[in-house]
């Protein structure tokens, strides 16, 4: 009963996971963790369009990993007791108790460092990805196997009764399962205490809700206040000065947070091209004088959420002839700050991109000092982090 939303559910996660692994640029060395040895894909580059593809991908893998969680703890509850049956019987029992201890041990790990990790702003630093990634392919291979395994029984069991008369029966007539080969069903039952219609209901309402309070942060708009669960993904303060405003939307890091110097982005401020003849020095007038572009694009964050705004700017590729460099292998893009946001590679398609732009301005007014003021990268279908904010050097390479 469990089982097929699993079998359906999961592989989309698992994709959708790997694909934003790939969605980092691992060519940059950006992906994390970079250096993943045979356990390196076929590497494409990520595309560009349409610009909701990260969106997409991240949104499904959170979204939809969070809301099988109560799925797959319906699913572990009846699997548990199989953990603690005693030493195996022959080779074959070995490795299929392996394969279950590797699936519980791997989505259990999969689902606390993923939760864990959107709560808390980075709390494992760089191994959590790693982790994250090692026990993901753990999971995959167990997963795999116990699929094999195990789908000749789960056609067989849900075929073999009608799924509307399961849902009309009552307490009094339910019957626990007869025993089975694989030893799953309990031998000697205690009597019923729930009908599979409330076992579905139970599990099916806690997956409805979870959905219903986490769906608000990648759908976003009106939908936003309704995403209880996360800690960044609501709105601006309602105390904040920007409430309501053009810059009200979710902010990752604050300015404050960043701990870039107030002086760094005000008076002394401009920006830097390099990679051409001679370095590029542009202050903020430079730029306004420069053809302005405005694009619809949405930044969408590892930690699940996503906001789309309407954002203006100057054309990156402008920049880069700017600069010297017309067709630019890739592009460097510097921050003020300094730490593990301080730069960001771009490939050479998220350069030429018509929309991709260093924004000055959002939803008609000047960007506020959390959202990058002066100027912030915005490229189609980039990762939110490589969003580069309070820009200050732009590097275009040959190479
Ligand atoms: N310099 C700098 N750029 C940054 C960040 C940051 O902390 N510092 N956060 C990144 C992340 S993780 C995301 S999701 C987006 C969020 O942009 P916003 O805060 O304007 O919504 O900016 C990215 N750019
Ligand atoms: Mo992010």
């Amino acid at each position: 009963m469990f089982a097929l939303p699993l079998l359906i559910g999961l592989p989309i996660v698992i994709v959708t996971g790997l694909l934003d692994w790939m969605a980092y640029s691992p060519q940059f060395g950006q992906s994390i963790p970079s250096d993943v040895g045979f356990l390196r894909l076929p590497f494409f580059e990520w595309p560009v369009s349409p610009s909701w593809l990260f969106r997409l991908t991240e949104g499904l893998h959170i979204g939809l990993g969070m809301i099988l969680v109560p799925v797959v703890l319906a699913k572990l509850w009846s699997v548990i007791p199989k953990l603690f049956t005693g030493p195996p019987k022959g080779p074959v029992r070995a490795l299929e108790r392996l394969s279950l201890v590797l699936l519980v041990g791997g989505i259990l790990f999969e689902i606390v460092t993923g939760l864990l990790n959107i709560q808390y702003d980075y709390v494992f630093g760089f191994s959590f990805y790693l982790a994250h990634f090692v026990g993901a392919w753990v999971f995959i291979a167990a997963f795999v196997l116990h699929v094999l395994l195990k789908l000749p029984t789960m056609v067989r069991s849900l075929r073999s009764r009608s799924l509307v008369r399961e849902l009309r029966t009552p307490l009094s007539a339910t019957v626990p399962e007869p025993p089975d080969v694989h030893g799953l069903v309990a031998p000697d039952p205690d009597p019923p205490t729930m009908t599979r219609r409330g076992a579905l209901a139970l599990v099916g309402g806690g997956a409805l809700f979870v959905a219903a309070i986490t769906l608000g942060q990648t759908l976003g708009g009106r939908l936003r206040p309704t995403a209880l669960l996360l800690p960044r993904g609501r709105t601006t303060a309602p105390d904040s000065t920007e409430a309501g405003g053009p810059n009200d939307f979710p902010v990752n890091r604050t300015f404050v947070a960043s701990g870039i110097a107030a002086a760094a982005i005000t008076d002394g401020w401009a920006l830097t091209l390099n990679g051409g003849p001679s370095p590029v020095r542009l202050e903020r007038a430079d730029l306004a004088a420069m053809p302005q572009h405005t694009a619809e694009l949405p930044i969408a964050c590892v930690e699940g959420w996503s906001s789309t705004q309407t954002w203006t700017g100057v054309r990156l590729r402008d920049l880069a002839v700017a600069a010297g460099v017309p067709e630019p292998a890739s592009a460097v893009v510097r921050s003020v700050e300094v730490g593990p946001f301080a730069r960001a590679q771009l490939t050479q398609a998220q350069v030429l991109a018509p929309d991709s732009l260093l924004a000055m301005q959002v939803n008609g007014a000047e960007l506020s000092r959390d959202h990058g003021y002066p100027a912030r990268v915005i490229v189609p279908a980039l990762p939110g982090v490589h969003n580069t904010k309070w820009v200050v050097i732009i590097e275009f390479r040959r190479v």
